[in-house]
């Protein structure tokens, strides 16, 4: 089991415990994730926490790059299972609350975006990584993004890589909340939990509905524009520059991108 799922007074504590493996976000841990959110929905909690055992200060490295196709299929389809892990923490109608207390990478980070709230200890950061890795992120990733963080700090995450900290990331509005490690179980009951406990689970759940509607509403694209996309980011993981940024990873050396802009006008 890569999950730890407990249930007390009505809320579902989700606990990933492959710390060996930095709690990556592998096929198997994401179908676990999923089991249990269906587990804490289906058992009448009124929020879901998804907490992680951490190792090298680490809460989660973000998709297992191992399992990264290079045969050229699509790696963030609409159907692998790191997406619909993130579909299913926004469509889970009670509130999902991510409490993080390590650093959080790449596809971790949008899972942590897909929650309904973020709380961190102050050693949290956050990254988004396609670009060190050569990986052309998708559009409903990247819509997380612009809308919890705005264009600009949405564009140097995934532009630069660089990890955000929990001070930064609070001041963006990408968390809710930072407290000292030893203080953040204690902050979660009193301020997020125990007011969830208190309230109508009713009335919240039909406004959850509600913020999942209305944050899809306003992004209707063309038939030319969605086919441009996908041009895009075929382009890019067909690519020499898609492979080099997975093995160079695993080599544990640089990598050496050729790839060009202009590739893809
Ligand atoms: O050499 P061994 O076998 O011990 O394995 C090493 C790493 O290869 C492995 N590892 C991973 N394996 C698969 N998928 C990963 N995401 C991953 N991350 C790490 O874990 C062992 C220990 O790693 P090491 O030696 O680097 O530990 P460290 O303490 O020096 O550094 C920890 C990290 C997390 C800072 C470092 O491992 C790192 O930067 N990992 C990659 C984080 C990242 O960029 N994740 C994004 C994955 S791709 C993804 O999520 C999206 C598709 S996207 O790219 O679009 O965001």
């Amino acid at each position: 089991m890569l999950v730890n799922t407990v249930i007390n007074d009505r809320i579902c504590y989700v606990e990933m415990q492959d710390a060996e493996h930095l709690n990556c976000l592998s096929e198997d841990m994401c179908n676990e994730l999923i089991d249990a959110l269906k587990y804490g929905y289906s058992n009448e909690c009124v929020g879901i926490v998804i907490k992680a055992q951490t190792r090298r200060g680490v809460w989660s490295a973000g998709h297992d790059i191992h399992e990264l196709p290079q045969d050229g299929r699509d790696p963030l389809s609409f159907y692998v299972p790191m997406e619909q892990l993130l579909r299913k923490i926004q469509d889970t109608p009670i509130p999902v609350i991510a409490c993080v207390n390590g650093t959080v990478w790449g596809g971790a980070c949008d899972l942590c975006l897909s929650c309904d709230m973020i709380v961190s200890s102050k050693n949290a950061t956050f990254s988004i990584t396609p670009a060190k890795i050569g990986i052309p992120y998708n559009a409903s990733g990247i819509l997380h993004f612009i809308n919890q963080l705005g264009m600009n700090k949405a564009r140097e995450m995934f532009f630069l890589g660089r990890p955000i900290t929990a001070d930064d990331a609070l001041n963006v509005g990408l968390i809710n909340h930072v407290a000292e490690e030893d203080y953040l179980d204690h902050m979660l009951e009193e301020h997020f939990l125990n007011p969830l406990r208190r309230n109508s689970i009713l009335s919240i759940s039909a406004i959850k509905r509600q913020f999942r509607i209305l944050s899809r509403a306003s992004t209707v694209i063309s038939a030319e524009n969605f086919e441009r996309i996908n041009a895009y980011r075929s382009r890019v993981f067909k690519s020499d520059d898609y492979k080099e940024g997975i093995n160079s990873f695993l080599e544990k050396r640089q990598p050496q991108y050729k790839g060009k802009a202009s590739d893809l006008d």
